[in-house]
């Protein structure tokens, strides 16, 4: 049977720094461990190394007590991992921010080691995904938990992905694969008692369609969920998921076929004393600052959301945008063939971890990245299809900064856009008027007003102005509280008064960690300042000013 030996606490740690060579170079059998880090976290955001780059160990010793299969399943780590199980190595992980998953035999039962090699240097060649200096940090270290499950020897489950087909019905469609081939299988919705079931089989594929006993549907006012159980005779698993299905259509997106007005925020999951690695006290307390501001929607910029935060989305009623990591990616990096790759393998990805959250109600992927050139658009238009390929079930996205001249927005089921009227757009420097804002938006909206887009629902999914905290100013100048705070007004406004915008995700919930370099004017401290919270949380005015709007929509 299945088993589950949770591998997160204290790793003895060491630091090899940046002289060293590449994984695949190092040898792990000669190296000394002199220190200890907690699993998950960040070895740069510890005080002794912060804002270090170069390679890092970490290892545990793992007792077992049978010879087995096992797989390794990796929350996520940063920049770059090589993984040895007694030296031996398992895998590379080049995909940052996504869970992974390796397996391989155990050997003979007793004491075992496992060696994470972490590398955070900045490194196109090593790292494409995260190469360049986006605008949040790139941290090193296991950012999120680390499992180990010995497989049972027979035919066993791999995810099974669970559809809704009917909402009025309660229909849902299962969807799995058999490592070994088919097999008689049980079921049971809820705890009951699991029943045969009689799949239609494709190979080692099994599909059938089934009414949920009892089912409800999946709102945010009532987030219902529900679980499924399924067993053969060597394995079981439980899938948890939410009876509700979601639409683009005709200018609108609809959840159970009711039209959804989307607001709320881009957050990222990060925290100055954890980076990525985020205890679930503090995404909790993130979502219930959310919600208390009256937010139904928040943007998980800029890659994939540990599958903790997506749980707790489920139960909280909160909807979330996922999208594949990615920030800004013009031409020269989306010419690189492994680039191209890894952007579509971390995709699919994304999609096989993520399809059972009701919670994620649109797949996004590369931020920022050109669409407005040959390079960038065939890119896009393939990770559309991959997406596609994996899940139909849901309308994908991408936040484009060229609106107005992108190449592929057919190509999207929502139409999505990232805008800083106010904010970047005047060269002089000085305070612009926030009638710019209305003047921008105005704008856009009258592009996306023709025949080939008007069915197509339209998210504003960045907007906002930095404020650093505490900055009180009579004049409201740049960086001020008070700037940003009308900014946000006139935004919520904005977006009150124009129904053809569907969603709208402000930039951002909290500041962030990112470079002072090359844009040192634009980030004073080295943090993205257009947080309407610090990066400790603590609520700048315009939280104040959001809440009344977003409340009122409620
Ligand atoms: C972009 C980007 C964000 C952030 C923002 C800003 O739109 O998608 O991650 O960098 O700009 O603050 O300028």
């Amino acid at each position: 049977a299945r088993t589950l030996l949770n591998l997160d606490g204290i790793h003895e740690f060491a630091f090899l720094g940046d002289g060293v060579p590449s994984l695949e170079k190092i040898d792990a059998a000669a190296i000394r461990y002199d220190d200890l880090m907690p699993v998950p976290g960040c070895f740069d955001a510890s005080p002794r190394y912060a804002g270090k780059r170069g390679v890092a160990a970490y290892r545990i010793t793992v007792e077992l007590a049978d010879e087995s299969l096992l797989l390794l399943r990796l929350g996520a780590l940063g920049l770059r991992g090589r993984i040895l199980w007694d030296n031996t190595e398992i895998g590379i992980d080049e995909l940052p921010y996504s869970q992974v998953e390796y397996k391989f035999e155990s050997g003979p039962a007793g004491t075992h080691r496992l060696v994470l090699l972490i590398d955070n240097r900045l490194n196109f060649q090593d790292s494409p995904l995260f190469s360049v200096f986006y605008d949040f940090y790139g941290y090193g270290g296991i950012y999120r938990s680390l499992e180990l499950f010995t497989l049972p020897q027979g035919s066993r489950f791999d995810r099974v992905r669970v559809t809704t087909v009917d909402p009025a019905a309660r229909r849902v469609r299962l969807e799995g694969r058999m490592a070994g081939g088919s097999t008689p299988l049980r079921l049971g919705f809820d705890g009951a008692e699991p029943q045969p079931v009689e799949p239609v089989w494709h190979g080692d594929r099994f599909e059938l369609e089934l009414a949920v006993p009892g089912g409800q549907l999946w709102t945010p006012a009532a987030p219902q969920l529900h679980t499924v159980r399924l067993e053969s005779s060597s394995d079981a698993i439980v899938e948890r998921f939410g009876i509700r299905t979601v639409t683009a259509a005709r200018g609108q997106i609809l959840l159970n076929g009711e039209p959804l007005r989307l607001y709320g925020y881009n957050r990222h999951d990060a925290h100055p004393q954890f980076g990525p690695a985020m205890p679930p006290e503090l995404q909790i307390a993130d979502l219930q600052l959310m919600r208390d501001l009256g937010c139904n929607f928040v943007r998980g910029c800029h890659y994939p959301q540990s599958q903790r935060f997506l749980d707790l989305c489920d139960q909280l009623g909160m909807l979330v945008w996922e999208e594949s990591l990615g920030w800004g990616d013009r031409l020269e990096v989306q010419q690189d063939p492994k680039f191209r790759e890894l952007q579509k393998i971390q995709t699919r990805r994304m999609v096989c971890n993520s399809c059972n959250h009701p919670s994620v109600i649109l797949w996004g992927f590369m931020n920022e990245g050109g669409d407005n050139h040959e390079t960038g658009e065939s890119l896009m238009r393939e990770l559309a299809a991959v997406i596609r390929e994996e899940d139909r079930s849901r309308p994908l996205t991408m936040a484009t900064m060229h609106i107005k001249e992108s190449r592929c927005l057919d190509a999207y089921d929502v139409i999505s856009f990232n805008t800083y009227p106010g904010w970047y757009d005047d060269p002089d420097g000085a305070p612009r008027p926030l009638s710019r804002i209305a003047e921008e938006l105005d704008l856009i909206l009258s592009k996306l007003a023709t025949p080939d887009r008007i069915d197509k629902p339209v998210i504003l999914s960045e907007i906002g102005a930095g404020a650093i905290y505490g900055w009180r100013d009579p004049l409201n100048s740049f960086w001020s509280e008070g700037y940003q705070a009308d900014y946000l007004d006139e935004v919520c406004r904005y977006f009150a008064s124009h129904p053809r915008l569907n969603g709208l995700a402000l930039w951002q919930f909290c500041d962030g960690r990112t470079y002072a370099a090359p844009r040192a004017l634009g980030r004073p401290r080295a943090f993205n300042n257009k947080g309407t919270f610090d990066e400790y949380r603590r609520a700048k005015p315009a939280a104040e000013v959001v809440k009344r709007h977003f409340t009122s929509w409620n």
